[in-house]
């Protein structure tokens, strides 16, 4: 009788896909943080700088973007001015320094620096300021950790098809060896792209983000293999040119739901998670390299179903596999929230397509917590589970959790930013007490800034920005407060001491 009990409520509550719905995680184990964690905040370029045209600065495919199809645009803005950080970063400092952040994670824009992306036609200006910028961080004891790419491609490397065109691993590489030249004396961490899913799936699969390209289940792969070329490249430029005087460490910053199963088949969630993130981690950290197997048989047999000479996804081969595997110190993680997934009954998307050939149906529980946004919801859950699967799928890599955050329409009072952001940096704790090897952590964002497709009407900010005027000045919401406590203390406060 007791075992029957006992058997029902381990289907019932046991179970890994049980996940709570109240935006909350028990605390496990030690309450500190370990010494050498790192706490601190991110932004990219084209989100915050403004000064789109400034001092010599080029069109990049977000400026053009914009200011041609404005109606894309939520709200019809666009990031000519944003929070104006090329212009105000002392205020941004001002800010890192309230928080006592002990990194920022920001992006430079390439066409600040190479107008046309070329690297022989520099802009001294847009080099000035990121000296600047990195001074001053660096005075005030602040590690700057640099994102190469945050999506603002020059116009001009477009012209010659950005990442659709193999081009782009020289072009990109060359960039990288001028930022490690100009700024690797004091630069340790380089990050070479943020987020290739939404590169490559929005930007040349489905095509809703520049350069607008649609071309599901073609594009989208063209765009992963160049794009991996170009960083296992830029790895391995850095190890031969830079890495024994500069000593710094080089990372790619994936984004990731994590995939739960209602019916605990970890068949079906190792499936998607081969596609979701290991198409790209795979390659670089796995320890055979190449595409996850199973991904390469798939669109290999679908390919040749729809009557292809070759597969849609080829093998990277050995002469590339061999650059590629191992061209990461650290893998960055942005982690916002969690889906279950059930294999599709019925073949999904267009054909062909990355959805149709994932086929798997994603799904969110009418009671998780949700944010503005409608892709937001707050499962701690799955940030501790996926910081786990890292560890017993590849090898414990270093993790720095590049973002994490949440979206609302801007108040001050973010209760639920502050929700979120206790119970995420307790999952994060938990995962470490549980042997994960995770370094830092970047809340996503320092400021309220343009936030893509969705203009300015969601808001991601520590701090408030007033966007119409021309002061812009920073403004902490409480969630500030509340980082800010997190951060001196290395624990996970309770918040009502706010209150
Ligand atoms: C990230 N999704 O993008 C980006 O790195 C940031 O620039 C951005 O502001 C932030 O997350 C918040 O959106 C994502 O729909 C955008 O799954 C969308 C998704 C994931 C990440």
């Amino acid at each position: 009788m007791w075992s029957l009990i006992l058997f029902v409520a381990i289907g019932l509550f046991g179970s890994e896909s049980f996940v709570k719905a109240n935006c909350t995680i028990e605390a496990k184990g030690n309450l500190k943080f370990p010494k050498k964690f790192n706490f601190g905040v991110a932004t990219s370029a084209y989100q915050i700088e403004g000064g789109w045209n400034a001092d010599g600065k080029g069109p990049s495919i977000w400026d053009e973007f914009t200011h041609n199809y404005p109606e894309r645009i939520i709200d019809g803005s666009n990031g000519d001015s944003a929070a104006e950080s090329y212009r105000l970063f002392e205020l941004d400092l001002q800010a890192l320094k309230q928080l006592g952040a002990k990194h920022y994670r920001f992006s430079i824009a390439w066409t600040r620096i190479f107008p046309t992306g070329d690297v022989h036609l520099k802009n001294q200006k847009g080099i000035d300021y990121y000296n600047m910028v990195i001074n001053k961080l660096r005075e005030n004891k602040i590690e700057p950790m640099v994102t190469m790419y945050h999506w603002d491609l020059p116009v001009a490397l477009q012209k010659f098809g950005g990442f659709a065109n193999a081009l782009i691993i020289d072009q990109f590489s060359d960039y990288a060896e001028e930022l490690f030249k100009l700024f690797g004396d004091r630069v340790k961490t380089w990050i070479t792209f943020n987020e290739p899913n939404n590169i490559c799936k929005a930007g040349y699969g489905t095509g809703y983000a520049p350069p607008l390209i649609q071309a599901p289940g073609v594009g989208d792969y063209i765009c992963f293999t160049n794009l991996l070329k170009a960083h296992g490249t830029t790895y391995r430029l850095y190890q031969k040119k830079f890495a024994k005087k500069q000593k710094g460490k080089i990372g790619i910053t994936l984004d990731i739901f994590y995939l739960f199963s209602k019916t605990n088949n970890t068949d079906d969630v190792n499936r998607a998670m081969d596609y979701n993130l290991g198409l790209l981690a795979y390659p670089i950290f796995s320890k055979s390299g190449d595409f996850p197997p199973i991904v390469l048989k798939e669109i290999e047999k679908s390919s040749m179903e729809e009557g292809r000479a070759k597969s849609r996804l080829p093998s990277l081969g050995e002469y590339w596999t061999k650059i590629i595997k191992g061209s990461g110190d650290f893998i960055g993680i942005n982690y916002y929230t969690s889906r279950y997934v059930k294999p599709a009954t019925e073949p999904m998307g267009e054909n062909p397509s990355m959805e149709r050939d994932i086929n798997i149906q994603m799904d969110v529980d009418p009671n998780w917590p949700r944010a503005k946004a409608d892709w937001v919801y707050c499962i701690p859950q799955g940030l501790e589970s996926l910081l786990k699967y890292l560890r017993d799928e590849y090898n414990n890599v270093e993790v720095k959790i590049t973002e994490n955050g949440w979206v609302d329409s801007g108040e001050l009072n973010d209760d639920n930013r502050i929700r979120y952001f206790k119970s995420h940096i307790q999952a994060v704790l938990n995962a470490i007490n549980d042997g994960c090897n995770v370094t830092s952590y970047s809340a996503w964002s320092l400021v309220d800034n343009f936030e893509w497709l969705q203009g300015y009407t969601e808001k991601f900010g520590l701090y408030s920005v007033n966007m119409k005027s021309t002061k812009k000045g920073r403004i902490p919401k409480k969630s500030a407060l509340y980082y800010k406590k997190v951060i001196a203390t290395r624990s996970v406060p309770v918040f009502e001491y706010l209150y």
